[in-house]
Formats: structure tokens, C-alpha cells, sequence
């Protein structure tokens, strides 16, 4: 029962078995011809900058992946916004990593999409509890992938407790309808009481308050049940939704009429950057669930653009190795390496291997703090 799922084993990935083939019918091409030259590789998704802007995640895999290697990498800095050019850059000999390039991608492009669709939703509600909820919508192998992007994005917490156990925070959460199904319809109160007595202490106490009956009426039944309520989620089912807006605000309104002040509404189910928007006002939190997981990947490619120290590369693609900027007003742009940048200017790409040994240390925490100020550096999504 090594792999019972069929996912694909890390040591595959390690070493470079999770390919595509055709990397490996390169090896056997080259090595017959007596070539592997020295090369510089990038990884960029956009040749220039386009005005829009996406948050790099995946850089503690890039370097995992490529540690032991003989080559030296850069990469731009876990968290930050890059707007074309390269976002990582590979130097060594071309059999060293050639077929590392398929896992490479994979780990930058979805953790990437992943963390731009977060802060889509971080930046919507910026004064609101925002929890990732969308681990059920991916393979459970990555669930971590998602959590950890979101986190990164600034999302508040997430809900996959093995993921979790992997980043180093708890998991989070409410309560699902199943529980006040097992229950039963007129057993809610009993449900709300059970939870209150089963669960740790340091638990929010949110009831769910959509199953049976109208938000309002299950809201006010679980004020009136637990003392020490925290907090209702309101899922509303789409075909029964309406003007969500207008049942928060009534579900608001009745527990502000009862004294109920400090009782909070929190919100769940199809919410995307523009319900929170539409919400925020009025509900103090929210789940996000496939707003993050539906992200499409990044679309990485890792490209040579160069040879043997002379710039080289395919059609479509900017020959030479290339450094990229963020100026103090925000701007991102691209050049090439060892010619004057823009006035004003950082380098963004930083070392992150040399000599296979790798160079810098990741903190998710750091990463997302930079991550945020960056976003406001560059006005990421816009004034809204
Ligand atoms: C919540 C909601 C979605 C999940 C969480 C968020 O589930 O209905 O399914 O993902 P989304 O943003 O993609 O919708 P629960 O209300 O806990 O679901 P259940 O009915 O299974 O209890």
C-alpha cells in the first residue's frame, strides 16, 4: 500500500521520472551526440510586461527540486508580483535539469494561480476574515498546495487539517449540514448544544444556520441556544439565494434587534472577489472555496536564452539573460542583464542555488507580508 492512489511518489519527481518523454528522448539524443552545453534557462509566463500582474508561489518546490544539481539559480522572491519577464533563471548544463522542466513548471504555475486568485480575494475584503474552504474541489495530494497559496495571498486561515499538519498552522472551520442533518429538521437547537459541549474549548462557536429552515429564524434559534455564540455562516444554496446581500443584512438587523451585537455573519458558498465586494459591508467574513481552486495554472514556460555565453532563442521568444525591475512608482520591466536598468530601480531576481546548494531561507510569514506590500506597491486589482 506504498501508493494506493496513484499519485505520482516524490522520488519520481526528485528524479526527474516525472517527465515528459520527450525530455528523456533529448537525453538519449544528446548524450549519443557528445552535447550538453552550457546554457541559461528562464522561467517567464509573459516576454513583456502586460499591466497584469501575478503573485510568484512554488519557489521552496523550484528549490527542492533543483538543490544537488549542478547549477545556479535565481528567482524572484516568494510572495512578490511580477508582470512579464523571467521570474526564475536556470545556468548550468542543459543534462543537469532537462528533465526536471515538467514538475519545475508545475510547481510555479498552480501554486502561482492559486496565490494570484488569494489575493483576488484578500484584496476584495481587506478588512474581513477570509478563509480558504476549497480543498475539497482539488486531488487531495495538493491540498496543501492550495492552503499554503492562500496563505501566502494573506487569506486569514483554511480549513484542510492535514494540510495544516504540513504548513505548521491549525485548520479552521464551522460546522457542515451533514451535522444538523444527522440530527434532524427541529433538532437544530440540540445540534448547536452538542457541538458547544464536544468541541474544544479555543473553538469559534459558528453555527450553520441555512439547513432547514430561513437564516433568520436558525440564527436567532442558535443565539437564543449557545451564550456563548461567535458567530452564524450562512451558505445559502444558490436556488434559493435571491438578494444574498438582503437576507445578511435582515439575518443582521434581527440579531442587532435582540442585543445580539456581537454575533457575527459570516458567509460561504460560490463566493468570488466580486460577492466579497458586494458583501463586505455587511458580513464580517467569508469561505472562499473554488474562487482560488478554479485559477487557471500560470502559464510558465522555461525557455534557453542562451548557449555557450551567446544569446539564443526560439521565435516568439527574447534572446539573452535578463535581469527584471520594480521601480519606486510601482512599474515592472525587463532588460537585459548587465546593461543599465531603469533609474530607481531593484533587481528582483535573487540568488536561490549555487553550486546545487540552496541559499535562502523561506518563511511563509515574511513571504506574505511581502507578498501584500508588494500588491499595494504595484496596485494590484486596481482602486475598487
Ligand atoms: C461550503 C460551500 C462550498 C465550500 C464550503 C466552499 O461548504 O458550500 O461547497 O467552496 P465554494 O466557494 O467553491 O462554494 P459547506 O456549507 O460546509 O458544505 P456542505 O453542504 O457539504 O456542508
Amino acid at each position: 500500500m506504498s501508493n494506493p492512489f496513484g499519485t505520482v511518489p516524490a522520488e519520481a519527481i526528485l528524479d526527474g521520472r516525472a517527465t515528459d518523454a520527450y525530455f528523456e528522448r533529448t537525453r538519449a539524443t544528446l548524450e549519443h551526440a557528445g552535447k550538453n552545453p552550457r546554457v541559461v534557462a528562464e522561467v517567464t509566463a509573459d516576454q513583456f510586461p502586460t499591466g497584469e500582474f501575478e503573485v510568484l508561489a512554488g519557489v521552496e518546490d523550484l528549490a527542492t527540486l533543483l538543490e544537488g544539481r549542478d547549477v545556479d539559480v535565481d528567482a524572484i522572491p516568494e510572495g512578490r508580483l511580477f508582470d512579464g519577464g523571467p521570474v526564475a533563471r536556470i545556468e548550468g548544463r542543459y543534462l543537469e535539469f532537462a528533465e526536471l522542466e515538467t514538475s519545475l513548471l508545475g510547481f510555479l504555475s498552480q501554486a502561482s494561480g492559486f496565490a494570484t486568485a488569494a489575493l483576488e480575494a484578500r484584496l476584495a475584503a481587506p478588512d474581513s476574515l477570509v478563509l480558504s474552504f476549497g480543498a475539497r474541489h482539488v486531488h487531495p495530494s495538493i491540498a496543501s498546495v492550495v492552503e499554503r497559496s492562500a496563505l501566502l495571498a494573506g487569506l486569514d486561515g483554511f480549513s484542510h487539517v492535514a494540510a495544516g499538519e504540513i504548513i505548521g498552522r491549525e485548520a479552521g472551520g464551522t460546522m457542515p449540514h451533514a451535522l444538523l442533518l444527522c440530527f434532524g429538521e427541529g433538532e437544530q437547537a440540540a445540534a448547536f448544544r452538542a457541538f458547544d459541549e464536544a468541541v474544544p474549548e479555543d473553538t469559534p462557536r459558528i453555527a450553520l444556520c441555512d439547513t432547514f429552515w430561513d437564516e433568520k429564524s436558525e440564527t436567532l434559534l442558535a443565539a437564543e441556544t449557545l451564550d456563548d455564540l461567535d458567530g452564524v455562516r450562512l451558505d445559502t444554496t444558490g436556488s434559493r439565494r435571491g438578494d444574498f446581500r438582503h437576507i445578511v443584512r435582515e439575518v443582521r438587523w434581527e440579531l442587532d434587534a435582540r442585543g445580539y451585537e456581537d454575533v457575527d455573519v459570516f458567509c460561504s458558498g460560490g463566493l468570488g472577489p466580486e460577492e466579497l465586494r458586494e458583501l463586505r459591508d455587511v458580513a464580517d467574513g467569508f469561505g472562499v472555496g473554488s474562487a482560488v481552486t478554479a485559477a487557471d495554472p500560470v502559464d510558465f514556460a522555461l525557455d534557453i536564452v542562451a548557449v555557450e555565453g551567446e544569446p539564443v532563442a526560439k521565435r516568439g521568444k527574447l534572446s539573452g539573460t535578463k535581469e527584471v525591475y520594480r521601480t519606486a512608482d510601482g512599474g515592472h520591466h525587463v532588460g537585459l542583464a548587465g546593461r543599465d536598468g531603469p533609474a530607481d530601480a531593484e533587481t528582483l531576481l535573487e540568488p536561490l542555488i549555487r553550486d546545487g546548494e540552496v541559499v535562502r531561507e523561506f518563511d511563509l510569514e515574511a513571504a506574505s507580508e511581502r507578498c501584500l506590500a508588494d500588491a499595494e506597491a504595484v496596485g494590484f486589482g486596481g482602486a475598487d
